[in-house]
Formats: structure tokens, C-alpha cells, sequence
């Protein structure tokens, strides 16, 4: 299914991409970041992939390489981690299901000639949560090389997300996600799929961009991954889906207030724990402790009239 994701479907108002997503699990934008930009992170991670050793188990596999905290491994990572249109579809998957959505991981993935083939899964069975109705990720596979059936393309099995996670077989034949650098291929964390086996002769380079919902456990751990002296550099926006933000009300706090008061090093002195609350419960709070206020009385620290 490949999408020119920057025309609006009027039926629904959502992009054809998100169609495609929420209807089958998953979507093939082409052409989704400029391929200049996939060059510049590929040329960045070159020598971490040289690096790294081979991965240990059946699951990440034994003819595959894996890294991840890609955001301090090359510059260009935050533009990919924030592309609209891929921020978008993560909206619309997981946004009524969460007050903001949070970064998951980004990590580097290498497929050396004679990897087999994954186990196929689903991402959303790493939380045991309700299955069915809530999405909990939506994961975005930007091939650094082009992706094909003999090289190891990731398999997805379409209509195999939401309820049908359920169903024991899924439904439909699988699909083979071909594409090149500078295409996403999108897909839920309800939607099964796996790396392909590599019969080339070739690696295939590839990395996996998740969001998820921002009050999970993520898969990478962000704040070991980018901790305060490293996240002060990122943007605001960054920094946000890193874990420097409250998911109101309150999650994720330190010391009671964002974790970003981190940026300006460590706090000598005590701090105050400040309410981070959404404006529905901001405005029933305000209700509530206004009738216990004697009358008259304003609130606490404002200056008598
Ligand atoms: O490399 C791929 O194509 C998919 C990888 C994947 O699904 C995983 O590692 O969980």
C-alpha cells in the first residue's frame, strides 16, 4: 500500500496514510524525509555499525546488529524523530488514548547475508494491557538501504492489528515491504510483523523509529538513554518526547515539577511540587478548593486588597 501521504482523504479528513494505517495496520509513505537527510544519518551511523557486535538470541538474532540512543549519534536523528506527517499518524493512533505520546526508541538495525528470517510479532505484547481496543506504539522502519524480498524487507501481515490480535492465524497472506531510503513504512504495535531473512549478499540497514503512549514504560529507557546533560541540547519538541515532560496529571515528575528542571544541573536546595494538571481537572480542582476557602479569602500568597 504506497501512499503520496500530502493529500487529504475530504471523507474523512484524515490523510489517505492514516487511512491506510488505522483501516490496515499499516502504511508505505514514499518519499516521507529527504533522502539527502537518510544519507547524512547513514553516513553518521556507518561507524557504530562497523562497531557493534552481532546481536545474542533468536528473537533480535544472531546475523543482526542493533544500537540505539540514535539521537546522540548523529545530529540529523531530530528531524527525523520530529517529521509531521509521521508525528501525525502517531497522533491519530495513539492520541485518544494518551495525553501526549512519548518516543519508544530509535534504533539501528543491520541484516547481514544469512539472517533468518523473525519471529513474527507484535510490539504491543511488551505491555500487558488490554488487547483489542487501545493502539499502544505505532513504529516507523526508515531503510537506510533500499529494502527487498531477497535482502530481508520487513514482512507485515495487513489486518492483523486491533481486534483481530485477538484471532489466533491472521486472516490475510503477509506482504513484503519494499522501499527505499527516504520512505516510512508505518505500522501499529497490534499489527504483526518481522524482519525478513537476508539471502543477498548485501546488509540491509534500516532504523526503527516507535512512538508510544506517554504514560508507558518505554522500550529504551530515555532518561538513561538521554539524561539531563545530554536532553539541555535537544528542542523543546525533542526533549518533550525524550521524557522531559509531564504527562498531566503529574506522571513523570522529579521532585515534583517537569524533568527538565534537570537542564539547569541538580538542585542544591529543596523545590516546590507544583501541580502539572490538565485544564478539565485544573477546573474541578479549582471548584473544589475554593468551597473550602473561607469567603473572602483569595489564594494562598496573593496580597490582601
Ligand atoms: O528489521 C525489521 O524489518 C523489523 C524488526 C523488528 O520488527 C524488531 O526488531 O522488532
Amino acid at each position: 500500500m504506497l501512499i503520496n501521504h500530502a493529500v487529504l482523504d475530504e471523507r474523512s479528513h484524515r490523510s489517505p496514510a492514516a487511512n491506510a494505517l488505522m483501516d490496515r495496520g499499516y502504511a508505505i509513505l514514499q518519499g516521507a524525509a529527504p533522502t539527502s537527510l537518510i544519507e547524512a544519518i547513514a553516513a553518521d551511523l556507518g561507524p557504530r555499525y562497523e562497531a557493534t557486535p552481532f546481536c545474542e538470541g533468536g528473537f533480535y538474532g544472531e546475523r543482526t546488529k542493533r544500537f540505539g540512543r540514535l539521537l546522540i549519534r548523529s545530529p540529523h536523528m531530530a528531524d527525523l524523530v520530529m517529521n509531521p506527517a509521521i508525528l501525525e499518524l502517531a497522533e491519530t493512533a495513539l492520541g485518544n488514548w494518551c495525553e501526549r505520546i512519548q518516543l519508544n526508541l530509535a534504533q539501528a538495525i543491520e541484516l547481514h547475508p544469512g539472517a533468518l528470517a523473525q519471529f513474527p510479532h507484535r510490539d504491543q505484547d511488551m505491555w500487558q494491557g488490554a488487547l483489542g481496543e487501545v493502539e499502544y506504539l505505532v513504529n516507523v522502519m526508515w531503510p537506510l538501504t533500499p529494502f527487498t524480498e531477497e535482502n530481508g524487507a520487513t514482512i507485515i501481515w495487513p489486518g492483523s492489528h486491533g481486534v483481530e490480535a485477538l484471532v489466533e492465524e491472521p486472516k490475510e497472506a503477509p506482504i513484503i515491504a519494499e522501499a527505499g531510503p527516504g520512505d516510512a513504512i508505518v505500522f501499529l504495535g497490534s499489527t504483526l510483523h518481522g524482519a525478513g531473512g537476508n539471502r543477498s549478499r548485501d546488509v540491509r540497514r534500516g532504523i526503527i523509529v516507535s512512538y508510544c503512549l506517554g504514560w508507558l514504560k518505554p522500550y529504551e529507557n530515555q532518561w538513561l538513554a538521554y539524561p539531563p546533560e545530554i536532553a539541555r541540547a535537544f528542542s523543546p519538541g525533542v526533549a518533550a518526547l525524550a521524557g522531559y515532560a509531564q504527562h498531566r496529571p503529574n506522571l513523570g515528575n522529579f521532585e515534583g515539577q517537569c524533568p527538565s528542571v534537570l537542564f539547569d544541573g541538580y538542585p542544591q536546595d529543596p523545590i516546590a511540587a507544583i501541580d502539572a494538571l490538565r485544564p478539565d481537572q485544573q477546573a474541578l480542582l479549582a471548584d473544589y478548593v475554593a468551597a473550602q476557602r473561607p469567603e473572602g479569602e483569595g489564594e494562598p500568597g496573593a496580597l490582601a486588597a
